[in-house]
Order: structure tokens, then sequence, then C-alpha cells
């Protein structure tokens, strides 16, 4: 009997990825082979979240005003010990914490930045619809040799980071990455306790079916923002309309579902209080990672007016409206958005 070779390995992929690059130092592949390591422990925990105590809220809120979760709490700091002694590292940035993280002063420093949203979708943890982690690399850009990092080297725009992905706890768990060359899914096979190739070089329909929007917040929306949703359900059966919509509240999920499926997730700007004018997304943590992921697979990120990637931060915490998934449905969403 022929034995089927098994899928290769997200280790194997990356040692590949890091022969292309003659330049490279193997820095990058065991950095991300520890941030592998962090989403397995967190995988583990999300699976037995019903089993032991952590479960619900802690009883505070983060930087953001939102309630923390056991569970938030746990994988941001699963991340954090995980990743600070590797040497790589010369700080980090969580959607958790209202400053950088430093990385002690014990442990040698790398330069590399890791900006991540440990547990993205909390909301959803307790009641088993599917949450993810994910993560941005940046490299210092400073060349100076008595600091370890400006705010300049963790303020970068989106198109100067060196990899990005996720990782979603779902039906089963999957790894979505691109360090610039295309775009790869790896599941987790829980025999084998390793993420093996599954989705090679994954790419959006330039078109979708699906849009993925909290239309409860409808009221709050200004007229472009309503004009381009009634777009996406009024009827024209050539052009496939209307869409249909699909909307869970994890972006992480919404947004891979749209990747393999083709579509657009807009979380527009809204006035419910409280306001938002720059919608409830956090622009390095979430909307640029997932922004490089889009692009890779031929698909496009924008805030309605200009590209994700080319907007140049001003603070670590700061939101954007994100409009993300298929091309030219993410190109038509723009020309509502930024009509005058
Ligand atoms: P939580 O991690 O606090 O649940 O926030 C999730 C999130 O940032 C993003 O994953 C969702 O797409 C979005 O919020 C959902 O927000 P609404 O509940 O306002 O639709």
């Amino acid at each position: 009997m022929a034995i089927k070779r098994v899928s290769s390995t997200i280790t194997e992929h990356l040692l590949n990825e890091q022969r292309l690059n003659p330049e490279a130092t193997g820095a990058f592949t065991f950095l991300l082979n520890e941030l592998i390591v962090a989403a397995k422990v967190i995988n583990r925990e999300v699976n037995r979240a019903g089993l032991v105590d952590i479960l619900g809220a802690t009883g505070d809120v983060n930087v953001q005003d939102e309630q923390v979760q056991k569970l938030d709490l746990f994988a941001n700091r699963a991340i954090i010990e995980r990743m600070q002694h590797i040497g790589q590292l010369c700080c980090m940035v969580s959607e958790e914490d209202a400053n950088l993280i430093d990385i002690p002063v014990k442990y040698p420093k790398g330069d590399y930045i890791l900006l991540f949203d440990p547990l993205d979708g909390s909301s959803n943890i307790d009641v088993n619809v599917s949450i993810g982690t994910i993560f941005s690399i940046h490299r210092r850009q400073n060349k100076e040799d008595n600091v370890d990092y400006l705010l300049s080297d963790v303020l970068q725009p989106g198109y100067k980071q060196v990899a990005a992905g996720y990782f979603v706890y779902g039906s089963s768990t999957i790894m979505v990455y691109t360090s610039g060359n295309g775009v790869n899914g790896f599941t987790l096979d829980p025999g084998v306790g390793e993420f093996l190739l599954s989705h090679e070089n994954i790419r959006i329909p330039e078109y979708g079916s699906i849009y993925s929007v909290n239309e409860a917040n409808e009221a709050y929306w200004n007229k472009e923002t309503k004009a381009l949703i009634a777009y996406f359900k009024s009827i024209d059966r050539k052009a496939g309309r209307p869409y249909t919509s699909r909307y869970v509240g994890s972006l992480v999920a919404d947004f891979h579902r749209n990747l393999l499926k083709g579509g657009i997730y807009m979380y527009p700007s809204d006035l419910k209080e409280p306001k938002k004018p720059n919608g409830k997304l956090r622009l390095l943590v979430e909307a640029n990672p997932l922004a490089m992921i889009a692009e890779q697979a031929g698909g496009y990120a924008s805030d309605g007016f200009r590209s994700i990637l080319n907007i140049n931060p001003d603070a670590i915490h700061q939101r954007t409206p994100l409009f993300i998934g298929s091309k030219k449905d993410v190109e038509l969403a723009e020309q509502f958005i930024s009509r005058k």
C-alpha cells in the first residue's frame, strides 16, 4: 500500500522561505516557531475552556474600555511570557496593554517588533464561536546602538510589515500566514501536534457574494455607508446581487471565511455612543496584519479613502474604519464611502 506523504509542516515551510533568502540568519524562523508554540498553548486552553475555571470576565476593562475575559488575559500572558526571552524582539504591542511592552533587561534583544491581538472576538468565548490571535511583525528601523527601539519603529505603516498572520481557534485550528510571498494556511493536526499545510497559495476571489457588517448599527451610519450596504442588498441577478450576509462578530473568523469564499468585511465609522468616528478596530494589531494578508491573496483593504497599508500611524492603539476582502468589492466600497 502506498503511503501518502504527510503535507509539509509550518516549520518546513518557514525553513524553505529562509533558504530563499541568503542573508537570513534563522532569527525570524525562530521567532515564528516560538509564536506558534504560544498559539498551541492558547489553543489547548480554548479547547478546555468549559472544563476549567477560565470562562467569563475578570471584572477589569482594558485600554479599549472593553470587558477583559479570563481567556484574553491568559492568551496575552502566554504570548508575552513565551516571546520576551527569545532574544529576537526589541518590544511588543498588545491590544490588551495600554503601553508598549519592553523586553526585561535580563533578556537579550533583537531587531523585530511583535504586535498582536491575543484573543480577538473574546465576547464569543463563552458561546463556542470561533475566536483567534492576530499578529504583525515589523523590523526595527533605527540603527542607534544605545536604544532598544524608538516609537517610530513601532509606528510604521502597514506596507513595511515583514510578516503577518492569524490563528483561528474554530472547528479546527488554522494558521494563515504571509511574509510577502503569498498566503498559505496550515491546519493543526491534533494527533501530531503540528500545523500542516492545508491551504496552499490562498487567492481571494476578485468579487465575492458575502457582506459582513454589524447591521444593527445602521441608524448610526452616515448616508454613504447606508448607500453602500443598500447596494449589496439590492437585486441585480446578473451581477450576483443581493449578496448574502454573514457576521459572527469575531473579525478573524469573519475575515477568514471571506478570504476563502470571497466577500467583504466592514467596520465603518458610526455615531453610536461612545461615538466611533474611526470605527472600532485597531490599526496596528487588527487592520494592518489582515490587510497584508488580503493584499497578498489578491484582495484589498481600505479605510474608505485609502489603502490601510499606507496609513502612517500616530498612536499604538489608533483605530480605523475597515473595508477588507475581495478587491473589486472593497474598491466599490471606497467609491461609495469617499463620494462627496
Ligand atoms: P472583542 O474581542 O471585544 O469581542 O471585539 C471583537 C471585535 O474587535 C472584532 O473581532 C469584531 O469584528 C468586532 O469587535 C465586533 O464588534 P461589534 O460587536 O460592534 O459588531
